[in-house]
């Protein structure tokens, strides 16, 4: 039995498609630790679509060693990171491939490594990439924001004047819940930057660190000003708080910000992100704590912001896009979320403010790692590299 929540509403769905009676329930950040828990209930897989209906058609594009994330040049080659430091420019069949020079060594212990990849929005004109990864520094590790200008020449291609632009703090010794994921605002003046807790609960409810938090910056990497809890002696850099581990972050077609994020044992979330909030981890969640502790569910008027969506059992989530493109008009201003415990790709409609049932495709038992669009419409999806998946880019369009 799978238990769907939307906004306040639990639906209860026995859903029709093959139960696993032994499924196990691992998010990543005890698949990196060596343990994991059996699940409470059966996994079954949310909206069921076989084989042969489904909207889509897949195609393999490529295959990498673990990659993370991914973004489009506007000449429709790819930049792709993998987990252990590569960053890899590729073309837009997939085929050519170089390795960019210039990247820093990154720590690529538990779920660290090199993380996201985003393009500055004058990128045509200035060239500028902005990559996360984990690096270690005082105080253990860390996440941190880099910056460079990718120039290419003699069939090479190096990433110029690469400077960390922004580090989380505090650094600790651990490898988990790094987050690192980035998006630039629609005017192109602010960038969202996300830092996870590290599996340290606390660390999302402390003003003064950026963990467990969505920063706003500059895209200079200092903290943007008028950010709006700076006033109350949060770090300046903080827009939200009371956050886990959020591996995706986007802007829709009207400008609100979403975020998604492993939460704690069958908690976890996709979040409408404002100003100043606080979403309420460790205090508050649907899920529960993975050493068996409880965790209030959140509820009305207890001060803190409540996921649009929750899962229970886990997804364990990891990208967001939200869909813009010609190719699927029926999912533009849908929410396309990678899904790894219970592998394969969400649909979540959102409309406005709030969010409909989300329908779940299993992409032959991958796990997906990253969702992104392509200049034509296209889906991507990478696959996340480790268990039943293989690293590769899949390519989704239309059934014919
Ligand atoms: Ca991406
Ligand atoms: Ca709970």
């Amino acid at each position: 039995m799978r238990v769907l929540s939307l906004a306040g509403i639990t639906l209860l769905a026995l859903l029709g498609c093959s139960a696993s009676s032994n499924a196990v329930a691992t998010n990543e950040a005890e698949a990196a630790q060596g343990r994991s828990r059996a699940a409470d209930a059966a996994s079954v897989h949310a909206a069921p679509t076989p084989e042969g209906t489904r909207p889509f058609q897949t195609a393999v594009v490529a295959d990498f060693q673990a990659p993370w994330a991914m973004t489009f040049l506007p000449d429709r080659r790819m930049l792709v990171t993998e987990k252990a430091g590569q960053l890899l420019l590729v073309g837009a069949d997939g085929r050519q491939r170089v390795q960019v020079a210039g990247v820093p060594p990154v720590d690529s212990e538990g779920q660290g490594g090199l993380m996201d990849v985003v393009l500055h929005p004058q990128f045509a004109s200035n060239g500028q990439v902005y990559l996360s990864a984990s690096q270690r520094g005082p105080g253990g590790k860390g996440v941190v924001l880099m910056r460079g200008r990718l120039v290419e020449a003699g069939g090479a291609a190096r990433l110029d004047g690469l400077a960390t632009i922004f580090r989380a703090t505090p650094f600790i010794e651990d490898s988990g819940h790094y987050s690192g994921r980035i998006a630039f605002s629609p005017d192109g003046q602010h960038l969202f930057f996300t830092n996870g807790e590290r599996q340290q609960f606390e660390p999302a409810q402390d003003k003064r660190a950026t963990l467990g938090k969505v920063l706003r910056l500059t895209p200079d990497g200092r903290p943007a000003p008028g950010n709006p809890l700076a006033a109350q002696g949060f770090h300046p850099a903080i827009w939200s708080y009371g956050h886990r581990n959020l591996l995706g972050i986007a802007f829709d077609g009207a400008g609100n910000l979403w975020q998604q994020e492993m939460g704690p044992r069958h908690g976890d979330e996709l979040n409408l992100v404002l100003p100043g909030r606080n979403y309420g981890y460790p205090r508050v969640s649907n899920g529960d704590h993975y050493d068996g502790r409880n965790s209030p569910d959140h509820k009305a008027g207890d001060g803190y912001e409540a996921p649009k969506v929750w899962w229970n059992p886990a997804i364990s989530p990891a990208g967001l896009m939200i869909y813009s493109g010609s190719l699927f008009p029926q999912w533009r201003g849908s929410a396309f979320i990678g899904a790894m415990n219970e592998p394969g790709v969400v649909r979540v409609p959102l409309n406005g403010t709030s969010a409909g049932q989300p329908q779940f495709w299993d992409i032959d038992g991958a796990r997906i790692r990253e969702v992104e669009q392509g200049p034509d419409g296209a889906i991507y999806l990478l696959e996340d590299g480790r268990r039943s998946s293989q690293g590769r880019l899949l390519r989704l369009t239309p059934s014919r």
